[in-house]
């Protein structure tokens, strides 16, 4: 593998979670492949999970690891080319990118959805400078449309945890006060897809997800129907994706928030969630601290998913 952008990278699934257990069966087991190699993590945005999960991820593999605050220390990027640069940024993204290609052996990316455009954003194309410009692997730590570290720990999580074959997955939006990218709820549906689990997306009418992430994906607007006999619930927030109202806040119903009584609607259901969450917006805290709570093994999971990836695209140098 050299580049992992989203679930079509890793390839089969089943094979991938194996890989995992393996991993997390003694994690440093691979501590030689990355000897004298060094990771390089660009964040455009802010994170706890993904950068301290991924460098953690990096060491059990043996490498180096440099971690670069875009936005704290380094210069103002421009990532427009043809502006005449006179105004508060001193460095082209298309200079920055390949320089950084050249300390490293492997870079990670966090550039979030910039809400300015949509087809900018949809066109990924940040972290495609990235694969373009740097000459070497690229990973995504979330980028602009989907989160594929994540997702891919959700999925671990989820085989760890379920209690029959084909469990009842249920995606549900849940109100927040600012907005947020799709990128998450996109690539868990991505990734959900691609297992023969019943999946279901319940979120207010407005809220409707690009047709390509949502897939085979049931929708059901009606949030109590959708969580009944589910096993798994998947709560997120995320601003609109309409073209009309692209990356505003439509709602910020609290019906939606998922509580105790919403969750006795389901077969005792886990609760799962990426973090950092909003406590009674997105889920009370009767919920988040219940038994029946996985928001911690799934971040726990970061470090397995990552640790996969790299070593995939260290086998690959
Ligand atoms: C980000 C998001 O919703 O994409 C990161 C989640 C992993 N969340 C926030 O910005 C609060
Ligand atoms: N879940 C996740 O990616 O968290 P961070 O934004 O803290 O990295």
């Amino acid at each position: 593998m050299r580049h992992f952008t989203t679930v079509h990278d890793i390839g089969d699934l089943k094979t991938a979670f194996k890989e995992a257990m393996d991993i997390k069966s003694d994690r440093f087991k691979y501590n030689h492949l990355g000897k004298n190699k060094t990771l390089m993590m660009i964040f455009f945005n802010s994170s706890l999970r993904t950068r301290l999960s991924t460098q953690k991820a990096a060491m059990n593999l043996g490498m180096n690891v440099m971690v670069l605050d875009i936005n704290q220390g380094a210069w103002k990027l421009e990532t427009e080319r043809g502006v005449v640069m006179d105004g508060d940024k001193p460095e082209h993204i298309l200079e920055a990118i390949p320089v950084m290609g050249c300390y490293c052996d492997m870079i990670g990316v966090r550039a979030f959805a910039r809400f300015e455009n949509r087809e900018e954003d949809y066109s990924e194309k940040i972290i495609q400078q990235f694969i373009d410009l740097s000459g070497k692997p690229v990973f995504s730590m979330e980028a602009a449309t989907r989160h594929p570290l994540q997702s891919f720990a959700d999925y671990i999580t989820i085989e760890e945890y379920k209690k029959k074959d084909r469990p009842k997955v249920v995606m549900t939006w849940a109100p927040h006060p600012k907005a947020l990218p799709q990128a998450v709820p996109n690539s868990f549906a991505e990734w959900m897809n691609e297992t023969d689990y019943e999946f279901v997306i319940t979120h207010p009418k407005g809220y409707e997800l690009a047709p390509e992430f949502v897939g085979k994906a049931q929708v059901e607007y009606d949030q109590e129907k959708a969580f009944q006999h589910a096993d798994f619930i998947y709560a997120k927030n995320w601003a609109a994706y309409e073209k009309e109202n692209y990356g505003q806040i439509l709602s910020m119903d609290m019906d939606w928030t998922v509580d105790t009584k919403k969750m006795a609607l389901t077969d005792n259901a886990y609760f799962m969630h990426c973090l950092p969450v909003r406590r009674n917006m997105i889920v009370t805290d009767e919920v988040i601290e219940s038994p029946q709570s996985l928001v911690i093994p799934e971040a726990a999971n970061r470090e397995i998913s990552a640790q996969v990836v790299m070593k995939r695209i260290l086998e690959s140098l």
